[in-house]
C-alpha cells in the first residue's frame, strides 16, 4: 500500500484523483521539515524520513506559494507564513504591488527503500543542505568501510501553476486557495476536479502516476 505521507488530508483527496482505486491511503505523520530555499530537498528529507517511519512505500510532497515580485516569497516558508499571518494578510501586502504574478510549486518526492534510477540529489553532498536532505541514517549495516552512508533512493517530480495573488473567492480548497487565481477562478472558487486538472500537485501527480504504472 503506497502511503501519502502529510497532516494535510486536501492532499491525498487530490492524489486519490490520479491512482488506481485504493492504492493510496494517507498517513498523518509530520516529519521535520529542514530549512532549504527549495522544495526539492525538503520533500526528499521528509520521503526518507517518512520511509523509515511506514516501512511502505511513500509519497511526500513540498508545496508553496512564490510571488514573483516578492522575489517568491512566502516559498518554502508559505507554510509558516499561513500560520503567522494567514492568508489575509498576505494578499494585503501583495495588494499593494502593481505586479501580482504568483506560481504554486509542488515537488513529490517517492521513496519504497528500493533501488532505482533515482533523482539526482537535488544540491551537493558536501552542502550542509545536502547533508540534512540525505535524511536520517540507515542502520549501521549500511555504512561502508568509512562509516559513509548512502541515501535512500528517492525519486522527485515537479508540477508548477502560474496564477495571480487576488482578494480572497471562494471557500474549496484548502490554503492559499482562496487568494490564487488562475484562468480567471480562485482555486479556493473551483471544484476539487478542476483544481486538480490544472495545478502544481496534479502535473506532479500525473508524472509520478505514469512512472509508477510503469514499474
Ligand atoms: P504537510 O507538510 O503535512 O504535507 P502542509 O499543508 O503543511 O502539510 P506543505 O508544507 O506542502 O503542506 O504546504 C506549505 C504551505 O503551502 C501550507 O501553508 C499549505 O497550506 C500551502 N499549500 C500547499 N499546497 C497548496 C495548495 O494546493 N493550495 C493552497 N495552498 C497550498
Amino acid at each position: 500500500m503506497l502511503r501519502y505521507v502529510t497532516t494535510n488530508p486536501g492532499k491525498v483527496r487530490e492524489a486519490e484523483n490520479y491512482l488506481p482505486d485504493g492504492s493510496i491511503r494517507q498517513l498523518d505523520f509530520d516529519y521535520a521539515e529542514i530549512q532549504a530555499t527549495e522544495l526539492a530537498p525538503i520533500a526528499a528529507r521528509g520521503a526518507r524520513e517518512a520511509y523509515h517511519r511506514a516501512d511502505e512505500p511513500v509519497l511526500v510532497d513540498d508545496a508553496g506559494l512564490f510571488i514573483d515580485p516578492l522575489d517568491g516569497f512566502p516559498g518554502p516558508y508559505s507554510s509558516y507564513v499561513e500560520n503567522t499571518l494567514g492568508i489575509d494578510r498576505v494578499w494585503e501586502i501583495a495588494s499593494g504591488l502593481d505586479d501580482r504574478r504568483a506560481a504554486f510549486r509542488c515537488t513529490l518526492a517517492y521513496c519504497d527503500g528500493d533501488g532505482f534510477a533515482a533523482s539526482p540529489d537535488p544540491i551537493d553532498r558536501d552542502d550542509r543542505v545536502a547533508a540534512a536532505a540525505a535524511g536520517p541514517g540507515d542502520d549501521e549495516a549500511d555504512a561502508d568501510d568509512a562509516g559513509r552512508r548512502e541515501p535512500l533512493p528517492v525519486k522527485l517530480f515537479e508540477g508548477y501553476v502560474p496564477g495571480r495573488i487576488v482578494a480572497p473567492r471562494g471557500d474549496g480548497g484548502f490554503g492559499y486557495d482562496p487568494i490564487f487565481e488562475h484562468d480567471g477562478q480562485t482555486f479556493g472558487e473551483m471544484a476539487t476536479e478542476r483544481k486538480n486538472a490544472v495545478s502544481h500537485r496534479g502535473r506532479a501527480l500525473e508524472k509520478f502516476a505514469e512512472w509508477h504504472a510503469g514499474r
